[in-house]
């Protein structure tokens, strides 16, 4: 059998959504991720699990979460409670989850001090920038725009790209991608406004939206992407590098690093 077993663990923050019309267990949410995320991971070469959200206060076994992970996903979901980066919420808010909040933000912090690669995705990619004391705009509209504004909420068309992502020259997340510039899908309707310290802008959309970030010199690979890579891998493999690259720091970087 030529199977070594090596393919390094992934896992996906898990996040507690609200249950299906069909199950008579209307009051019990569910703990979820979906198969673009799975998918894409195994493409990747490597092996997805799901870290359950905790419920209990206060949490236990997020240390056994990292250590049993070689790389950590941080997915697309609800927005995160403002009062994590400062602010009151606006109006213009979407829906919250504290539970999912906590152990979310509790995950990430473990994981960067044991130098775990880090992948967050839409709302992951808000989440990597305020756990690093960033901040949000509550909603796009919100954002000062000079020139026209893009429309970042493409619902419709979930896995096709539609607007231009410019990438940062000499980025890790430009290494990844022949060309200047990505055709990205745009499924969020807050954005990045503050960088949190330690953080680089890796790409901005043509209205100067942040559409990625990077940590910058400090050893450890934590990459956010606005967009939804993911999903975009139900088409083609055109965001197929961005997980090839996860994965391989996490092979590289993972579970040998125990201890430092
Ligand atoms: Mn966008």
């Amino acid at each position: 059998m030529t199977d070594g077993y090596d393919r390094p663990v992934i896992g996906i923050a898990g996040t507690l959504d609200a249950p299906p019309q069909s199950t008579p267990f209307s009051d019990i949410r569910r703990d979820i991720t979906n198969e673009a995320y799975t998918r894409s991971i195994r493409l990747a070469g490597g092996v997805p699990v799901l870290l359950t959200v905790p419920c209990e206060e206060p949490i236990v076994g997020i240390e056994e979460f990292v250590s049993l992970c070689d790389g950590i996903l941080f997915p697309g979901g609800y927005d995160i409670d403002p009062s994590y980066y400062g602010q009151r919420r606006h109006e213009l808010l979407g829906p919250t989850d504290v539970v999912t909040d906590r152990f979310q933000f509790a995950l990430y912090h473990a994981a960067r001090i044991r130098r775990t690669p880090i992948l967050g995705i839409c709302r992951g990619c808000q989440v990597i920038n305020v756990a690093q004391g960033g901040t949000l705009w509550q909603d796009q509209s919100l954002r000062p725009v000079e020139g026209t504004r893009i429309e970042h909420r493409q619902y419709a068309h979930p896995t096709e790209g539609c607007h231009q992502a410019f990438l940062e020259p000499g980025s890790q997340v430009a290494s990844l991608f022949p060309g200047p510039h990505l055709l990205v899908n745009s499924l969020h309707h807050q954005q990045l406004d503050e960088i949190g310290t330690g953080l680089a802008v890796s790409a901005r959309s043509e209205d100067g939206g942040v559409e990625a970030i990077e940590s910058i010199d400090d050893g450890r690979w934590t990459v956010g992407i606005q967009w939804h890579p993911e999903a975009m891998m139900m088409r083609n493999d055109m965001m197929l590098p961005i997980f090839l690259q996860f994965v391989l720091q996490a092979k590289n970087r993972g579970r040998t690093s125990y201890g430092h």
